[in-house]
């Protein structure tokens, strides 16, 4: 049968690339798909005729793409995260098929303009910041890189909220992606799986004797996949995203309706559906509701389980998983995996433990995001229990197995039993689910250097101990397709012009640019680029929010998460510090070079600290910006609802990344590389991924400020005093002061009054103690942008020297650290 169907089935091709293949194409998907004319198209009904054109151009590749990594049958990297901050799509398919042109010149010919289209594409927000970002990055280069690679996710229906503002407030509303269609989508119902909820466990005895435990669930729900394409950079590959969407198992239980009972038999069914209603909005600081831990056992346990029975060849035996597989665990979202799989291997598959936990340990790896504690999950025991009994009777299995090998090791150390036991018993017993990642995993990984180092001193010392070679780094990176090829034409076209188009999937090969920085006719024209793209900015933010720009000032940008220990509040001091400084008439405002201060962030909706420190950044800018005394000097902007779109014209249009965060704090920062590839300077501290920037683009062309970790340790131990600074500093002083005089609430002294007291009597991100030190490296870099030629040097080494920050070489090196994956590709 299956035979007789291959034989039987047409290659499938992809349509002519040309002009004209293109438009009688597009006309094709209007009409047959769309069901319009042209001259009844809406802009809406052009845009998705136009996705589902060019998404024709990908299929074959995707189908050969699928055929031949069943045949070859190698291991591929199942990536598991609960986020994937995808961006726009159309521009990248065009990119990844080589289409623009002729798309721009096929629709110019029907009288569309494809910048119109690109418009109307709503932005996937299926992650909150950095995490989801990375995510999206690396499923883009394996695919570029023809690495088998299946990415799996949840479909949230809501994305991230959509900001706006209200007198300065932060406001939220539902990110509605999907309403207006959702053309990259390929919806497999089919292909549904069951996922169990609840209920409670039994002891049996199996056929042969044996003593076994089961799960008796109480509910469950389907688990529907939606595949998306994941193309490689023109080199025929497109790999596949698959994102679960939940339903309910009956959508209508006749039994209930026919009683009368309608409304419950919806609700019912509603229940089911909330799994993946709507993205968390915490970005490093999760919450621990019931729900959540539903989305995550939900996506996991339709992942391995797709994994299994839809990849994999139906005789395959599970003896040799890790020989096909790797999932890697982003974060410790997914690692209720673990236990799924020793579920599946042990119960389903009636294993022994014991050989089931040795291919359960090489199956995993786990990358860890975070150095705050607060960020690091933890799930009651009850709750788990209740949602997933014999999940947790695993987990306990585990950790009495484990525990006991560290009895055997350290002998009456009855503290580290305890210090590392995956149960917490204080506040609450909780399941510590980065310890269950670090005792599953074959491989933990930080995201850059610094975070590694101090994730083995800090976080997880015990384990480090343990294990030494368990812990490696993979320090982050970021697409250059997304982000410079496509965010930054201009500067692609000045780079290849320069060196030819091999940096786009090799971007070590932007070193060759360094002689260049010397060469006075090339840095005219990269200033030329910078200027065109702060006007493309400016044309954006007029149109999208109304601001205005003014022209030929610093960009200094700040966009991210809003969170405490990112520090806009230091921003915020500075922008205040200089306004007092001009308006009292000790700084002469043409003595500066002329600055436009931009932020970009939204806060989770219940962090009450970061949705005030957004209304004082609103409230500052319009203070400053309404004030004569300081026009032209300062300019305060914050467009509304940052996300990937925005970010793609902001950041190539940046003189000056702002990455201040307190040291030991940020896990690695790809912003900070987005910016640097992109010849902005980076002002920072030594955190993160700044360190490695400035290793790489060198001390002088880097603006270095703060306290270094080991400082921030002492200073703490010693018993930070914040109001001491404040005493001891007038320029400090009189920038609080002006915040706490009401000056930027109408004369009201309460608004902002939590952040001043915060500031004053915690400021637990020791904002106070790197003031100083911050004020001073801004005053050398309003001093270097003076001298044009040599700032322009110091941007196009940042660029020349930024090719490490590829998401490509983050790949190769989870695979040579981490995967070990044969080589699928010649290197
Ligand atoms: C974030 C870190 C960033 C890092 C990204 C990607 C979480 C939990 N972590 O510093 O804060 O760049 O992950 O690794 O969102």
């Amino acid at each position: 049968m299956t035979e007789n169907r291959a034989n039987n089935s047409a290659p499938v091709t992809a349509p002519h690339h040309s002009v004209e293949g293109f438009v009688k194409e597009f006309l094709r998907e209007l009409h047959y798909g769309q069901g319009v004319t042209m001259e009844r198209a809406s802009v809406n009904d052009q845009y998705l005729a136009l996705a589902r054109t060019v998404r024709e151009y990908l299929m074959a590749r995707w189908l050969e793409t699928v055929r031949r990594q069943r045949d070859a049958q190698a291991k591929s990297v199942a990536y598991l995260s609960a986020e994937y901050l995808l961006g726009r799509q159309l521009d990248n398919a065009l990119l990844a098929t080589d289409m623009a042109e002729i798309v721009e010149e096929g629709l110019a010919s029907l009288g569309i303009e494809l910048a119109t289209l690109r418009d109307q594409e709503v932005e996937p927000g299926l992650g909150n910041g950095g995490l989801g970002r990375l995510a999206a990055c690396f499923v883009d280069s394996l695919a570029t890189m023809s690495v088998p690679c299946i990415g799996y996710g949840i479909r949230y229906e809501y994305g991230i909220f959509r900001q706006t503002f209200v007198d300065g407030f932060q406001v939220e509303k539902a990110d509605s992606w999907l309403t207006l269609g959702a053309p990259w989508e390929f919806p497999h119902p089919e292909s549904a799986v069951t996922v169990h909820f609840g209920g409670s466990t039994e002891r049996y005895t199996d056929d042969d004797g044996v003593e076994r435990s089961r799960w008796v669930p109480a509910w469950d729900v389907l688990g529907v996949p939606y595949n998306y394409m994941v193309p490689g950079y023109q080199n025929g590959r497109v790999n596949t995203l698959r994102l679960w969407s939940a339903q309910a198992t009956e959508a209508f239980d006749l039994a209930i309706f026919n009683s009368g009972e309608y409304v419950d038999a919806v609700r019912s069914q509603t229940f089911a559906e909330n799994i993946s209603k709507v993205l968390y909005p915490e970005d490093s600081t999760p919450q621990g509701k019931e729900l959540r831990l539903q989305q995550q056992y939900f996506f996991v346990a339709c992942s391995i389980r797709d994994f299994i029975e839809n990849v994999l060849p139906d005789d395959f035996d599970l003896h040799r998983l890790p020989e096909r597989i790797i999932f890697q665990l982003n974060d410790t979202h997914p690692v209720i995996a673990v236990p799924e799989l020793m579920r599946i291997l042990v119960d389903e598959k009636k294993w022994d433990w014991d050989e089931a936990w040795a291919v359960t340990q090489k199956c995993f790896a786990y990358t860890c995001h975070t150095l705050l504690p607060e960020a690091l999950e933890v799930w009651p025991v009850a709750l788990l229990g209740k949602l997933l009994p014999r999940h947790l009777e695993i987990i306990y299995r585990i950790n009495d197995d484990f525990l006991a090998e560290v009895a055997q090791r350290y002998p009456g150390d009855e503290l580290r039993l305890r210090r590392m036991s995956i149960i917490a018993e204080h506040p609450e017993r909780s399941v510590r689910m980065a310890y269950l990642a670090t005792i599953a995993g074959s491989k933990v990984n930080g995201v850059a250097a610094l975070h590694s180092q101090l994730l083995r001193d800090k976080v997880l010392p015990d384990f480090s101990e343990y294990w030494p070679d368990k812990f490696t780094n993979v320090t982050n990176g970021v697409t250059p397709r997304r982000f410079v090829r496509l965010a930054n034409p201009a500067l692609s076209e000045l780079i290849t012009d320069a060196i030819g188009p091999g940096w786009i999937t090799d971007l070590a090969r932007l070193r060759e640019m360094e002689p260049l920085a010397d060469d006075q006719e090339f840095r005219e024209k990269f200033r030329a680029v910078k200027a065109h793209n702060k006007q493309r900015l400016s044309v954006l933010l007029q149109r999208r929010d109304g601001i205005t720009l003014p022209a030929d000032a610093m960009l200094d940008v700040m966009v991210k998460r809003l969170h405490e220990y990112k520090r806009q509040t230091l921003k915020v001091l500075h922008i205040v510090s200089l306004y007092e400084q001009i308006i009292s008439g000790e700084l002469d405002p043409t003595s500066i070079p002329p600055r436009v201060f931009a932020f970009g962030a939204k806060a989770a909706p219940g962090y009450k600290m970061a949705k005030q420190t957004i209304a004082l950044i609103n409230h500052v800018g319009r203070t400053v910006n309404e004030d004569p005394r300081v026009k032209g000097a300062l300019t305060v902007v914050f467009p509304p609802n940052y996300n990937v779109t925005l970010a793609e014209t902001l950041i190539p249009a940046a003189d000056l990344s702002e990455q201040i965060s307190l040291a030991g704090k940020e896990a690695s920062g790809t912003g900070n590389m987005k910016f640097a590839l992109n010849g902005a300077l980076t002002i920072g501290t030594d955190d993160g991924a700044n360190v490695e920037i400035r290793e790489l683009v060198g001390d002088e062309n880097f603006f270095l400020f703060g306290l270094l970790e080991p400082e921030v340790e002492e200073l703490v131990t010693a018993g930070y005093q914040p109001s001491k600074f404040y005493e001891e500093n007038p320029t400090l002083r009189r920038a609080i002061d002006r915040i706490a005089s009401g000056t930027f609430a109408g004369g009201d002294r309460t608004v902002f009054e939590p952040i001043v007291s915060n500031l004053l009597y915690e400021d637990r991100f020791l904002v106070l103690a790197d003031f100083q030190s911050y004020l001073d490296a801004q005053a050398r870099v309003d001093a270097a942008y003076q001298d044009t030629e040599a700032w322009t040097r110091s941007a196009i080494l940042n660029v020349a020297r930024s090719g490490y920050f590829s998401s490509d070489r983050a790949m190769w090196d989870y695979i040579d650290r981490i995967w070990h994956s044969q080589p699928l590709v010649a290197r």
